[in-house]
């Protein structure tokens, strides 16, 4: 583990002896790259990404916390993207590399968000996959709700030939056709157009079938997931994309997002999402 400037934001560099290797910024304790043994880089960070702290970082893994997109009153995604975490904890072994990153309540969240609260970041980089976990505790003497994605871009040859495999029979809130509640049917989805959907109650494996980069996605913990590609007409009206952006992109997100996650004063919970290739 090795601190790195990455694009002028502080990082973390994680190494494991297979060659594979992971790059976490302090800055939303969001993972920006992820390598694996085969030297192929996984996750999509976008050309035109903005690193000055300004705006959220358009790619890797985003953390959306303490509330999902638009669903309540917060900024949209919440604050935890744009707020810079310490690190809380690094150790390393034969086969592994994991850092950790916190982030606590001040007079700024409380503004926004009136509530005590601990949360981690948990990156832990194996020979062959990359776990990513949000632990979340609330340190006060209320309840609190929350809704959270960990909003992973990976990155695809071409959008238009990649399949996500995993989610037939289950139900979605289609949030590119009016927020419809639609029942999948399909034994692989492909990508045709917009998407952004959130599947409810997944409990199995996924695969993401996309050539070389194909990867499998399990979670535990986030009881959803989410589906996104702006596709053209959107990526274009993002100020931090390249116009062909959305082509190397598939978002598949852990999250929980239909049933706010509640706990009670001392109370805590975690979430994680695991990608490995196949
Ligand atoms: O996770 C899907 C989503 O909520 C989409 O609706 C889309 O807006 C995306 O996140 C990206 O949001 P951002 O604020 O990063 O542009």
């Amino acid at each position: 583990i090795e601190s790195i400037d990455f694009h002028g934001l502080a990082a973390l560099r994680l190494r494991v002896p297979s060659g594979a290797s992971a790059v976490v910024s302090a800055f939303g304790a969001q993972v920006l790259s992820w390598t694996t043994a085969d030297g192929r880089e996984r996750l999509f960070l976008s050309e035109r990404a903005v690193f000055d702290g300004s705006a959220p970082i358009r790619g890797g893994v985003p953390v959306c916390f303490p509330q999902f997109a638009g669903l309540g009153p917060l900024p949209k995604h919440g604050f935890a993207r744009t707020r810079t975490w310490s690190e809380s904890g690094r150790s390393t072994g034969k086969d592994y590399a994991m850092v950790s990153f916190a982030l606590e309540d001040d007079a700024a969240t409380r503004r926004l968000w009136p509530h005590a609260f601990r949360a981690e970041i948990t990156v832990n980089l194996e020979n062959n996959r990359l776990d990513v976990e949000l632990g979340v505790d609330n340190t006060g003497d209320a309840p609190l709700a929350f809704t959270a994605a960990l909003h992973s871009y990976l990155r695809v040859t071409e959008v238009e030939d990649s399949y996500l495999e995993g989610l037939y029979g289950h139900e979605y809130r289609d949030a590119a056709r009016g927020d419809r509640i639609v029942k999948d049917t399909g034994t692989r989805l492909g990508f045709e157009g917009e998407t952004d959907r959130v599947y409810h109650g997944v409990r199995r494996p996924l695969l993401v079938n996309a050539g070389n980069l194909s990867l499998g996605l399990d979670q535990e913990g986030f009881p959803d997931v989410v589906v996104w590609n702006p596709w053209v007409e959107r990526c274009a009206a993002l100020a931090d994309m390249a116009p062909s952006g959305w082509r190397h992109l598939l978002c598949v997100e852990a999250a929980a997002v239909r049933v706010p996650v509640t706990l009670a004063a001392g109370e805590g919970w975690s979430g994680r999402q695991s990608l490995v290739p196949v």
